[in-house]
C-alpha cells in the first residue's frame, strides 16, 4: 500500500510521484482520493500508539484528502521504500520521494507497507471491498 499523504495532495504533487512509480517499474492496480477521519487515521496507525508523536500522526493524516495506492511489481515493498527514502527528508537520499517534496518528518509526503503482512493488513483497511 501507498499513501500520498495530505502535504504532497494539497500541493498538487501526486501526478510527479506517479510518474516516480511509473519509471521505478511500480505499477498501480487500484487507487482512490479519500479523506479519513481522526478515529480511521488512529485503526490504521494503532501499531504507533504507543509513540508520543501518535496523536499528531493521526490528525495529520486526517487532515485532507489522501491518495491510497495498491502497488505491484518485482520486489514491490522494497522497490517502493527505497524510493520514498528516510522517515525523515533530511535523512532521504538523493531523488527519493521524501527528499525531492518531503517538508519535515511528520510531513513527508509518503507512506508505504514495510512488510507483506503491514501490505495485506492495509490494503484490506482501505480497499476492504475488493479482492486485494
Ligand atoms: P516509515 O513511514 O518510514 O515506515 P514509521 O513506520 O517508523 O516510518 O513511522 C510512521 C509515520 O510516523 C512516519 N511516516 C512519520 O510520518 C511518522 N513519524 C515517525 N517518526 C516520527 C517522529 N519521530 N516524529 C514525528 N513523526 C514521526
Amino acid at each position: 500500500l501507498s499513501i500520498i499523504k495530505p502535504d504532497a495532495v494539497e500541493r498538487n504533487l501526486s501526478n510527479e510521484i506517479v510518474n516516480l512509480l511509473k519509471k521505478n517499474n511500480l505499477k498501480i492496480l487500484q487507487n482512490k482520493k479519500i479523506h479519513i477521519t481522526k478515529e480511521e487515521a488512529a485503526d490504521f496507525y494503532k501499531e504507533h500508539q504507543s509513540k508520543p508523536f501518535y496523536d499528531s500522526l493521526c490528525n495529520y493524516l486526517s487532515s485532507g484528502p489522501i491518495i491510497v495506492m495498491e502497488l505491484s511489481g518485482e520486489n514491490a515493498i522494497q522497490n517502493y521504500r527505497t524510493l520514498m527514502g528516510a522517515t525523515d527528508p533530511k535523512e532521504a537520499n538523493k531523488n527519493t520521494i521524501r527528499q525531492l517534496y518531503g517538508v519535515s518528518i511528520d510531513k513527508n509526503s509518503v507512506h508505504g507497507s514495510d512488510s507483506s503482512e503491514s501490505a495485506n493488513r492495509e490494503l484490506n483497511f482501505f480497499f476492504k471491498d475488493s479482492n486485494s
